[in-house]
């Protein structure tokens, strides 16, 4: 399902160039174009999906499967490994949850990060 006004369904049919981490049938990851942290990915559904407000059990699947690829992605991205590494997963929801583009979509955040060493 494609949605012609939804920027990330222009990402996820190359109408939209984008720095890809990742693709299959079901999954599109990229750069984000304003990170946050010295990596930072989205990972998105192919199938329009507005939210997480939106999900329902028939997502399950994709949502699984996004999960468990993103330590995968993440260390191939440049984070370091768990204990010491590691990443941070957010998912924005809504206006008051910070969502700015409304197509679900998983943050995937690392790398070092001095500042948050004190
Ligand atoms: P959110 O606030 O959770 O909806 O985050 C949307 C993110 O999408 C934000 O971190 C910036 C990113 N973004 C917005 N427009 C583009 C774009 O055209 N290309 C890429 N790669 N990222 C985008």
């Amino acid at each position: 399902m494609h949605d012609p006004n939804c920027l990330f369904c222009k990402i996820i049919a190359g109408q939209i160039p984008s720095q890809k981490v990742y693709e299959d049938e079901d999954i599109y990851a990229f750069h984000d174009i304003h990170p946050w942290a010295p990596v930072h990915f989205l990972m998105v559904p192919k199938k329009h999906v507005a939210s997480m407000a939106q999900v329902g059990p028939e997502h399950a699947p994709v949502l699984g499967r996004m999960m468990a690829l993103a330590p995968q992605l993440a260390l191939e991205q440049g984070c370091n490994p768990y204990p010491e590494g590691g990443f941070r997963i957010v998912v924005n929801t809504g206006a008051e949850g910070g969502q700015e583009i409304h197509h679900l979509h998983v943050h995937v955040m690392g790398g070092p990060r001095p500042w948050l060493k004190g």
